[in-house]
């Protein structure tokens, strides 16, 4: 203990606490207990090289908190952490240093481990998971390999940005105005073959399965805007010259076919080439060049200029047999719907710019309602319902209605029918890494395949799902077949230089004693080349896949592999799943909304519908924290300069002081900035709090009784606070849990005598959020650790009736923070939680107070200089 004990020593404590717990495994969590079961999870982090900053735990925080408060509760809590540790940076470094990517990230992962450790995390590190781990990956891969089973792994020439200069692929987001994000090159659109999951064949139970969620709307807004269902029909129309050939659009408003004067293909489309006329020819083909270049987002910018060719042929409006002119233009995309569109300027935006652009015909067929008392002028382009106008036997009726019935009449005819399109795309699954889970998947030849004489053509090799995926390249046509479950892991092999090849490929196509083996179609077993003779029964020569998987593969079922982490057999026990099911709480950051939490969804419902999973869905309850910023207001960044070390904190004011500072700043799921100075407020709550309890000796001090009856008051504010912090904690609100046990704090202190039960649970309830301190004081007033075995408080409701009250708080005039206290708290109380609020204190950092003026139930204002 420091000299005269006046500040407690966290160093010590924190440490001795923290061994304590790893040494008696005090969160570890047992599978079967008969205790109802809680398990908390977090979006486990990226192992950067950069460490842990103070913006990353408070989520962390959060569940943390939860975590002891449920086993308090007398929940058996499973608490897991472990590392999504594939990715871009440890292989950039690689290429850079020549360490290998596992090195660096092994570093890593200790490093987060150890400041894990640092801020006292109620953590079951038995369960520890590592994406990079081959006992983790074998089961990424064994869900790839059912997903290529199933269909919905295939393969499929995609556009990719290429960077010639690199001689690599880029993602999206490395591509920055036609540039490599490194080193500025220009990039181009090519051709490469890619590994694709077919998540569109999910979009409807994705959409479906949201309704049962409880998750923040605006996570449910975005997932639903991804997915994008549009309802409308596809309408068949004539080709003038071209009695053979029909052309397919897809609309959301067949109730505005009179109203289209033109239609659009884009570049891409089948037909181009077959309709344009020859005098057409050299515009359109020049138009398809330019197009090629361009990111679907600049194709389809509201704000850009319209752009496009004619082709000199016409279709025919099945409705009314007018003749439209069919354009070219890159406003549309050949992924969505048909490829093709009917353009009606008059009620839709595009279209509307296009025509103008080249002075096509506009025809309104929908009349405008009007607002009430409203001038009769109308604006076009009109894009909502009304009644329909110059629309033939349709005129009159009202738009919705109108939809139904053309498009009963279309299907009558046989010229189209009702349809539903998403926006969703099939995922693109391969990336050009080395740092990354290889696919279980071997490319054979067709002739080579055919060559083994038990296997006709048409007939299928016994490993192979019902349809082969196959793929043509050269003129050659090549099968891709699975490694069976059996010989998994396909371990990533080891290389010397991590350079990609230059082709197209990644850097595993660089490593030809890996990349060229024999196949054997009987077994699945591979062998090395120099091990074999062609024609050797069943062996076929093959080479592997030398794209690995994107880094958001180990995150769609890391959740699960936690609940049975060693399972040498299964992905994971049924029983086991069936004891834990998915997380009752998930927190992490809302910048996940749509990838990592669409994905990890469709995997789930993937393995739930071929019956490895219990539940329909990952993640029933999430939460999103908010960001923590620089104190300059800015994101955290190393580049900025901004970043600061939890570490940092710790040494100089301990764990408990951070997590209580995190959670104190500011409703959880608010942006807030970080100030070193506001830390200094719950520092000294906590040194308070200590000294309540603890005399300069180092015992519970004397004013400590057993035997002391409360008084009426401290008996109704303690009942009080109990059941703020419990509902505060249930609710994710800690800055209010936090305020009301400084109010509590700041009672005792003015008592004579306090009651040795009331000290005790006070204790219990500060134990969530500052563990270290609570551990300590729970020993030093004679409990047995530890606390979180202890039960949870429990309130009388009929002990008190407050109401609460918000309290502005200002500093020479300027507001600065806010409060919820009780109605009657008196100004010392509220002066106590203004003093050591994150964003008051700063202001009266190194300045004495002058006056204080307190307006119960609204405001207190602080003179300070
Ligand atoms: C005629 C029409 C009239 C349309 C009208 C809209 C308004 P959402 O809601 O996003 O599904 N479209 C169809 N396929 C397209 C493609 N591949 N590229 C670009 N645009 C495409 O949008 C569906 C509407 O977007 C379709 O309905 C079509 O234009 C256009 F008053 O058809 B509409």
């Amino acid at each position: 203990m420091s000299t005269g004990c006046i500040e407690y020593d966290f160093k010590k404590i924190e440490a001795h606490w923290q061994k304590y717990w790893e040494k008696n495994k005090t969160f570890r969590a047992e599978d079967f207990l008969d205790k109802p079961k809680y398990y908390i999870l977090d979006m486990f982090p990226y192992p950067s090289g950069a460490g842990l900053h103070v913006g990353h735990p408070p989520g962390y925080i959060a569940s943390d908190i939860i975590a002891r408060y449920k086993k308090s509760l007398g929940f058996n809590v499973l608490h897991p952490m472990g590392w999504d540790a594939f990715g871009l940076p440890a292989e950039q470094y690689a290429i850079s240093t020549g360490t290998h990517p596992r090195k660096k990230t092994e570093e890593n992962i200790n490093r987060f481990r150890k400041q894990f450790d640092r801020i006292g995390f109620a953590l079951d590190w038995d369960r520890e998971v590592n994406t990079t781990d081959p006992d983790y990956y074998k089961w990424t891969q064994w869900i790839i390999l059912q997903m290529f089973k199933h269909g919905l792994l295939t393969v499929d020439d995609q556009p990719v940005w290429w960077c010639p200069a690199l001689g690599t692929v880029l993602a999206n987001e490395e591509v920055i105005k036609g540039l490599s994000e490194r080193g500025s090159h220009p990039v181009e659109r090519r051709k490469l073959r890619q590994m694709v999951l077919r998540i569109t064949a999910y979009a409807e139970k994705l959409l479906d399965g949201l309704k049962d969620l409880d998750w923040p709307d605006s996570t449910k807004r975005q997932q639903i805007a991804w997915i994008g269902r549009s309802e409308g029909a596809e309408t068949l129309f004539d080709i003038d010259g071209f009695p053979d050939e029909k052309l397919k659009i897809f609309t959301t408003r067949p109730d505005t076919l009179f109203g289209a004067t033109y239609m659009v293909l884009s570049p891409e489309h089948p037909l181009v080439n077959k309709l344009t006329q020859s005098a057409y020819e050299n515009e359109v083909l020049a138009y398809i060049k330019t197009a090629a270049t361009k990111s679907d987002l600049d194709r389809t910018d509201l704000a850009k200029e319209k752009t496009g060719v004619f082709t000199g042929c016409y279709a025919i409006n099945p409705v009314n047999n007018e003749k439209l002119p069919i354009w070219i233009a890159d406003y549309v995309l050949m992924g969505y719907g048909t490829g093709a569109i009917m353009a009606v300027p008059a009620h839709d935006g595009r279209d509307y710019e296009f025509a103008q652009q080249f002075e096509l015909p506009i025809i309104e067929v929908i009349g405008q309602k009007l607002k009430e008392g409203s001038e009769s002028e109308t604006t076009l382009p009109y894009s909502g319902e009304g009644e329909m106008i110059n629309s033939g036997d349709y005129t009159g009726l009202e738009s919705t209605l109108g939809k139904e019935k053309i498009i009963d009449d279309l299907e009558k005819s046989g010229r189209g029918k009702a349809a539903v399109n998403y926006k969703l795309r099939d995922w693109i699954f391969s990336r050009q890494r080395y740092w990354g889970e290889p696919f279980p998947i071997v490319w054979v030849d067709e002739d080579d395949y055919l060559k083994v004489s038990k296997f006709k053509k048409g007939e299928v090799y016994k490993l192979l799902p019902e349809v082969p995926v196959c793929f043509e390249a050269d003129g050659a046509k090549k099968y891709a077949l699975p490694i069976p479950a059996s010989h998994l892991p396909v371990i990533l092999p080891e290389m010397e230089s991590f350079q990609p090849s230059g082709t197209g490929q990644g850097p595993l196509a660089n490593q030809t004693t890996w990349l060229n083996v024999w196949f054997n179609l009987e077994t699945g077993d591979t062998q090395p080349v120099s091990d074999l003779t062609p024609g050797d029964g069943n062996w076929v020569p093959a080479t592997r896949e030398t794209n690995t998987m994107p880094q958001w593969a180990g995150s769609c079922w890391y959740h699960l592999r936690y609940c049975d982490p060693q399972n040498a057999d299964n992905l994971i026990d049924h029983k086991i799943d069936a004891y834990w099911k998915s997380p009752d709480y998930y927190i992490g950051g809302a910048e996940h909304a749509v990838l990592h939490l669409l994905y990890a969804r469709f995997w789930h419902q993937f393995l739930h519908d071929i019956k490895v999973v219990s539940e329909p869905e990952p993640y029933p309850r999430l939460f999103h924290q908010g960001i923590i910023l620089g104190e300059d207001g800015i994101k955290m960044s190393k580049s900025r300069g901004n970043v600061i070390n939890p570490d940092d904190i710790i040494d100089e004011l301990g764990a408990d002081s951070l997590r209580l500072y995190e959670m104190f700043l500011g409703p959880l799921e608010s942006m807030k900035p970080w100030s070193t100075h506001g830390i200094d407020g719950v520092y000294r709550f906590l040194n308070r709090v200590w000294r309540e309890i603890i005399d300069r000796t180092g015992k519970m001090q004397g004013k400590i009784q057993e035997n002391v009856s409360e008084s009426s008051d401290t008996e109704r504010l303690l009942h009080e606070t109990i059941k703020k912090v419990t509902q505060d904690i249930e609710t994710l609100q800690f800055n209010t849990a936090i305020s009301q046990m400084m109010i509590f704090s700041n009672h005792l202190q003015k008592l004579e005598a306090i009651s040795l039960t009331t000290v005790k649970t006070f204790i219990q309830l500060l134990a969530p959020l500052a563990p270290h301190i609570a551990e300590e004081l729970w020993q030093r007033v004679g409990e047995e650790p530890s606390i979180v075995n202890a039960p949870w408080p429990r309130y009388d409701e009929s002990k008190f009736e407050r109401d609460e009250v918000k309290i502005i708080f200002q500093v020479n005039g300027k507001m600065r923070g806010e409060a919820l206290v009780p109605a009657d708290a008196g100004e010392n109380d509220v002066l106590i939680i203004a003093r050591e609020h994150p964003r008051v204190a700063p202001h009266l950092e190194g300045k004495s107070l002058r006056k204080v003026i307190f307006v119960p139930g609204k405001i207190l204002n602080i003179v300070a200089n």
